[in-house]
């Protein structure tokens, strides 16, 4: 079972976009671990976005994730990473399938509504960064067996 980190970035949250982001998550067959919503502190944005470090957009990264409050996710599936993101669409919205989130609701790469982690190792790294073990949820639903075959 692969783990993501989700986060509906400020743009989402400003435009009310929470509730869909989780809606074609748990549409998807897709099972929540943890939720919090909360305004991301710099080192934490810095400590997330350390591995774009000194691109151009990077101050502009940082400046877009704590500006405004996220609502921070772990999520869990078979196959959850590529099937996370591929429900988020490519990162430059222009060039996300159609039918993805990305492509239906953003036009900007800096206003590109979500996060999604790209490895299982970066799946489970960030899981860690953004919750402590306390508040990740182990629990199964009934509906499990008809969605994950094992
Ligand atoms: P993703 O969010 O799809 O994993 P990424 O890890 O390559 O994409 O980049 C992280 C974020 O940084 C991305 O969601 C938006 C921003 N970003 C990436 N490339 C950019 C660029 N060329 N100009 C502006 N922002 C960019
Ligand atoms: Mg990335």
């Amino acid at each position: 079972m692969e783990r993501s980190l989700v986060l509906v970035k400020p743009d989402g949250v400003q435009r009310g976009l929470v509730g869909e982001v989780i809606a074609r998550l748990e549409r998807r067959g897709l099972r929540l671990v943890a939720a919090k919503f909360l305004q991301v502190p710099t080192q934490l944005a810095e400590t997330h976005y350390a591995i774009h470090k000194g691109k151009p957009f990077y101050d502009g990264l940082i400046a877009y994730i704590t500006s405004a409050p996220v609502m921070a996710m772990v999520w869990e599936g078979p196959n959850a990473i590529a099937a996370i993101r591929q429900t988020m669409g490519a990162t430059r919205p222009w060039e996300a399938a159609p039918g993805t989130i990305r492509h239906d609701f953003a036009l900007e790469v800096g206003r590109n509504l979500t996060h999604a982690s790209d490895s299982v190792e970066n799946g489970a790294a960030e899981t860690a960064l953004w919750f402590k073990a306390e508040e990740l949820v182990e629990w199964s639903r009934d509906v499990d067996r008809w969605i994950f075959e094992k």
